[in-house]
């Protein structure tokens, strides 16, 4: 059959994300099917129609990513926009059969088959059960055995029979620059790896066990290095992204993806998303560092020893104040994120974090400061908001008001107590402010230009905000 494979996700901020998942869809169906990539992020759907009318796929597969932006005081909702770029305008002009899957969707998947009038979704990961719904499809035959299927008769998740090829997978070679025009993310993008599947973590807000499976399904360490060193050699320079909820889990594995990068001279730019701080050592830190780390994320979301139980994070804060000194031991430039709000959440609690903040964290490095939970079906905070009675049992989450608000402190203090933090501390931004403005850019890229700055770019915003606050600019 031919297969068209859409990516609907149009966000560009922090930067635009290549479809990683998609494009390891291709690869599994590429023996059996024709398929092809249609890449929305820079398009936005302008030359989907044209496409869909010269390839004539019997089916199409809609990625849906990202639902809102998980900002409370934002609430970007992207479904309308996916529906009216992509999935309307194509079914007008086809009566190809539309699939829809993707981490946005696995999290909704039953209002989403409602919304959109697909005719089957898939949730979670689909490189094994996507190729058997062709099959079938193509074959007329029943698909009330595939587990993990919704169809637009039933519009819920089929629990399935299972069978023995659908064994879920840790990830795979995705070839991203082979499915798709990589030049635009060379500009500003990064190449996504992806070196395990699954989180074994129990964060009561979370949906990444969900999306991705409760057991950790780690990659080989020789199989993620042969997909950087290719595409290395393939793009150039590049960053590389590690994309798993979070890398140093389970313990032992971030140290020997490490060890084979640096066994191999790579010479590659490396940074990723979460960093568990259980899990974090000297040995670790020095081999990131060896191996090419040029940035990472620390997402411990709280250093209120009570605050960490309450979401149940698993770590404390002395674990915490460890992997803080070895960030500053090795001077690896770090994004630190903090969620205030939570359950019992009060002014203590908030200054504990802030106190961290001040004793910890390099002021070279970027804190964001988020207000409010965003509540997803099925996680323990969706039990605790209905057992508070903040929601009904049947209401829907879907629309991105959904968020929950400690009892002790409300809303409105919480927000002043972040923008006061924030005025007395360059290196702290609230959510709201991620995006900084035309002339902070300007002036900062002016900054880098003279003085010759590798460090990335938001150390070098700190440095403006630092002396725009001391001017009494912002
Ligand atoms: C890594 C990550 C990031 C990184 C991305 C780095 C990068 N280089 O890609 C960063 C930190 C930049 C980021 C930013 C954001 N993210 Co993010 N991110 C993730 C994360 C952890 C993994 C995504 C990923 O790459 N997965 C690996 C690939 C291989 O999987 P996949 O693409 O999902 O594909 C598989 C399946 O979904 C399925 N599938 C995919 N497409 C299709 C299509 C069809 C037809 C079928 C059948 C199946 C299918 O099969 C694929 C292969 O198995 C997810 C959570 C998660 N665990 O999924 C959140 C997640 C996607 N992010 C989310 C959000 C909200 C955002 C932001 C909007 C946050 C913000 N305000 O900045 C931005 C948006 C950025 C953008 N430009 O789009 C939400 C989306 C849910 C929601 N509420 O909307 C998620 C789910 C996290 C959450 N809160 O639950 N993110």
């Amino acid at each position: 059959m031919r297969v068209l494979l859409v990516n609907t996700n149009i966000e560009k901020a922090p930067y635009p994300v290549p479809p990683l998942g998609l494009c390891m869809l291709a690869n599994a169906l590429a023996d059996r099917h024709e398929v092809k990539i249609y890449d929305g992020v820079f398009d936005e759907g302008k030359g989907l129609e044209a496409l869909v009318i010269q390839f004539l796929p019997d089916v199409i597969g809609f990625s849906i990513r990202n639902i809102d932006d998980v900002v409370q005081d934002r609430q970007i909702y992207y479904l309308d926009g996916i529906l009216e770029k992509f999935i309307t305008p194509v079914k007008r002009i086809t009566k190809a059969t539309i699939i829809v899957g993707g981490s946005g969707f696995s999290i909704f998947p039953t209002e989403i088959m409602e919304i959109t009038g697909a005719d089957f979704g898939i949730a979670g990961e689909a490189e094994a059960i996507l190729p058997v719904l062709l099959d079938r499809i193509q074959s007329g035959s029943s698909t009330s055995d595939i587990p993990n299927l919704l169809t637009s008769f039933s519009k819920k998740v089929q629990k399935g029979s299972g069978f023995a090829f659908l064994k879920p997978a840790a990830a795979n070679f995705s070839e991203i620059d082979k499915w798709i025009d990589f030049s635009p993310y060379l500009v500003k993008g990064v190449y996504s790896v992806q070196t395990k599947r699954g989180c074994s973590h129990g964060c009561i807000y979370c949906t990444y066990p969900q999306i991705e499976g409760r057991k950790f399904r780690t990659r080989s360490p020789g199989d993620i290095a042969d997909e950087i060193e290719q595409a290395h050699k393939r793009l150039g320079y590049i960053t590389f992204e590690f994309v798993d909820s979070t890398f140093n889990d389970p313990g032992g594995h971030a140290e020997s993806i490490c060890r084979e990068i640096i066994r191999r001279n790579l010479k590659v730019r490396l940074r990723t998303m979460g960093m568990n701080p259980r899990h974090t050592s000297d040995e670790l830190f020095d081999l990131m560092a060896r191996a090419g780390f040029v940035q990472i994320d620390a997402t411990p979301d709280s250093a209120s020893p009570r605050m960490l139980e309450n979401l149940n994070k698993g770590f404390t804060l002395d674990e915490i104040e460890k992997m803080a000194r070895l960030i500053k031991k090795f001077n690896i430039p770090t994004m630190w994120f903090f969620l205030f709000g939570g359950p019992g959440e009060d002014e203590v609690t908030f200054r504990e974090t802030t106190d961290f903040i001040d004793n910890f964290v390099n002021p070279a490095d970027l804190v964001y400061m988020n207000a409010g939970l965003r509540i997803y079906p099925n996680t323990p905070l969706h039990k605790l908001a209905l057992e508070e009675l903040r929601f009904a049992a049947g209401d829907s989450l879907l629309q991105p008001s959904a968020y929950y608000y400690s009892k002790k402190i409300s809303k409105q203090v919480l927000n002043d107590l972040i923008r006061s933090a924030s005025l007395t501390r360059p290196h702290c931004i609230p959510a709201l402010e991620t995006a900084p403005s035309p002339q902070m850019i300007t002036e900062a890229l002016e900054l880098r230009r003279l003085d010759g700055f590798e460090e990335p770019m938001f150390r070098t915003l700190i440095r403006i905000r630092a002396k725009w606050r001391a001017a009494g600019k912002i």
